[in-house]
């Protein structure tokens, strides 16, 4: 079950999407509804300033932005909105990421890209901070942003406790 749509995830290839699946992935596991669209911002360059443009009026309350190469997607999109935005690198290129890291974290001061970690983690972690973001005005949200911390220290713990039984299990003991 999902609500408005209140977060854009953006790509700038669809060669993006199963990486940037996972954002969407972990928007839904909070209720969050997503418009997920590709949008380049050296390929279509237009419709990427268009959509940053038309966003606040939409109803989006986050952008979220991957793309690989030298990635300018975050950054163009961030020019043309106050919305707060959430660059992605990833890892297609011969680089492996570091230059879409690079090109998105550095931006000028004035317009901020909040860069989260290269390729599937980070893809994640976007959608982690989406929440989190967007449950500042929301107390709903925010409580589902601390349920997920709980559970997720809770299965960290359950899994230190095992560790003893399992490295028995590695050495054959
Ligand atoms: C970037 O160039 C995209 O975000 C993608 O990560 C990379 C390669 O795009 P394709 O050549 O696969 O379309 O703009």
């Amino acid at each position: 079950m999902t609500d408005t749509i209140r977060v854009a995830v953006l790509m700038g290839s669809d060669s993006d999407l199963p990486v940037m699946a996972e954002c969407v992935r972990v928007l839904r596991s909070y209720g969050l509804g997503s418009t997920v669209r590709v949008l380049s911002a050296h390929r279509t360059p237009e419709e990427a300033v268009g959509f940053a443009r038309g966003a606040e009026a939409a109803g989006i309350g986050v952008i979220v932005a991957g793309a690989g190469g030298s990635a300018h997607l975050a950054g163009v999109l961030a020019a043309h909105t106050v919305l707060p935005v959430i660059g992605v690198p990833l890892e297609g290129s011969p680089l492996h990421g570091f230059d879409a890291l690079l090109s998105t974290v550095q931006m000028p001061p004035g317009i901020p890209v909040a860069t989260v970690g290269v390729g599937a983690m980070g893809a994640r972690n976007a959608g982690h901070l989406a929440a989190a973001i967007l449950g500042g005005a929301d107390s709903a949200l925010r409580e589902k942003v601390r349920a997920q911390r709980k559970k997720q220290t809770a299965d960290v713990l359950a899994k230190a406790g095992a560790v003893e039984t399992r490295l028995k299990e590695i050495l054959g003991e």
